[in-house]
């Protein structure tokens, strides 16, 4: 036996005239108890109008664009009784034939805090702005729950940017994908950089990222985007270590090779990461406390026709400035080449990045991770400076410290920096 049951629209506040805008199934269809019809949505949320039980529509009485009000007839029910009568079944099963707005079970509102069992709540009480909520069905929110996906991050396709299941799919196998093409967009939810095409206003020609540039950038990015940055800028007084280094240069030709500053200042790491340990750490991999490394291990940034790669020196302790150097020659001329094994440039504890020889008064480089920091350096110039009674001509080299602050406090980055100019400043302390 059936029975036919007539769908109303439930209690839905103050509100009148509100417009249908989707209708989710078709008559003929079967449905499951607390199916969604309708979509209603005011000028402030949205909300699914559930079937009260399972059972057959035979007639759908609105389409998209109607307007309702509450009790009007959405669409009628054919519903098997199993030769009971309605008024004998469970309310949990089967509501009265008469269904009135009063016992129509509540619309599951389209907020996202909502649960389908509580009673009719109208538009208007959901205790937080109804306009900042993405607009998605039930459904699509009951599975992004599950799935512990925050709407507010999609983007809907749907009218006035309702989500659509297609929508949340998306996004997922978006976020499982992982690592991202450079030209998509960083944050889910965020517009991707505009497509444009170039050819209209002039000439193009298309070429593709090198290897190594497809292999870095998105490491860069990722260390970008997950590591709160932090540069702190500061100068040393290199005037008497050009003196030295000048008066070396035989002694550096002699063993087949040539001592720029950026020798000095792997030695002058070494020694700052000596006296402040937390900069020669990484964060543990449940990020919970932090891998302190007894060696020092420094990798040095080279630009290369292909991209920049950053080949590791190890035990900089053990090393002098001309072994140094030769190691830096031969490293660097073999990452040009193309030549670097893939071990060599891995278990590095800091990195330097020199664009002294090129120019420049400061910039930020990016942290290599899981290291903490990272030096850059750039040109030294002369510059006037006030000794007490006179301004005298010093050699002074600017020094940029990126730091990862979740880790390391301005005020250590500030002391890591002044220790690492002092080095500098006297060599002598380098043997202490
Ligand atoms: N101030 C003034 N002069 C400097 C200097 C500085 N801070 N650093 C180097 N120089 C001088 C050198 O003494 C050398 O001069 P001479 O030829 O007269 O001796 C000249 O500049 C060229 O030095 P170099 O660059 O060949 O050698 P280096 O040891 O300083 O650096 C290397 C080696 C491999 C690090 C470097 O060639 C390089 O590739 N740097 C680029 C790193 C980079 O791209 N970083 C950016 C990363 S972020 O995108």
């Amino acid at each position: 036996m059936s029975d036919t049951q007539e769908i109303r629209v439930p209690d839905i506040g103050d509100f009148e005239q509100v417009p249908v805008i989707e209708v989710l199934v078709a008559e003929g269809d079967w449905l499951e108890s607390d199916q969604s019809l309708v979509t209603l949505e005011s000028d402030k949320a949205t909300m699914d109008v559930p079937t009260p039980a399972a059972g057959r529509l035979v007639e759908l009485k609105v389409s998209e664009g109607d307007t309702v009000s509450e009790g009007d007839l959405i669409g009628l029910l054919e519903v098997e009784t199993n030769g009971e009568s309605p008024a004998s079944q469970s309310e949990n099963t089967l509501p009265d034939s008469q269904t009135t707005p009063d016992r129509t079970p509540a619309p599951d509102l389209d907020t996202s805090f909502q649960d389908s069992s509580v009673p009719p709540v109208p538009f208007d009480g959901m205790g937080k702005d109804p306009a900042s909520l993405p607009h998605a069905s039930p459904s699509v929110r009951k599975l992004a729950r599950e799935m512990g996906v925050d709407l507010s991050n999609v983007q809907g396709s749907g009218r006035k940017g309702r989500i659509q299941p297609d929508d949340l799919k998306a996004f997922v196998k978006e976020r499982l994908k992982g690592a991202q093409g450079l030209g998509s967009s960083p944050f889910p939810g965020l517009a991707p950089p505009p497509a444009a095409d170039f050819s209209k206003y002039g000439e193009t020609e298309q070429a593709p990222l090198s290897r190594i540039q497809k292999i870095s950038g998105p490491n860069l990015h990722r260390n970008w985007v997950s590591i709160p940055h932090v540069t702190q800028f500061d100068e040393a007084d290199i005037t008497d270590m050009e003196a030295f280094r000048k008066a070396s240069k035989q002694d550096a030709e002699q063993a087949g090779t040539k001592m720029t500053p950026l020798v000095f200042l792997i030695k002058a790491v070494v020694a700052a990461l000596k006296r402040y340990p937390q900069f020669n750490a990484s964060l543990s991999a449940d990020g919970e406390s932090l891998v302190y490394k007894k060696y020092f291990h420094i990798g040095v940034a080279v630009d290369t026709p292909g991209g920049l790669v950053v080949p590791v020196l190890r035990d900089c302790d053990h090393k002098g400035l001309i072994d140094l150097a030769l190691e830096l020659t031969d490293v660097s001329a073999r990452a040009r080449e193309g030549k670097l094994k893939g071990d060599e440039m891995k278990g590095g504890c800091f990195t330097i990045s020199s664009l002294g020889g090129i120019g420049g008064t400061a910039f930020t480089p990016i942290i290599n991770a899981p290291e903490l920091a990272i030096l850059g350096v750039s040109r030294s110039e002369t510059k006037p400076v006030w000794d007490g009674e006179t301004f005298r001509p010093r050699l002074r080299l600017p020094l940029s410290l990126s730091y990862d602050h979740r880790v390391i406090d301005g005020s250590a980055a500030a002391r890591f920096t002044r220790y690492l100019a002092e080095q500098l400043e006297d060599l002598r302390r380098l043997l202490l």
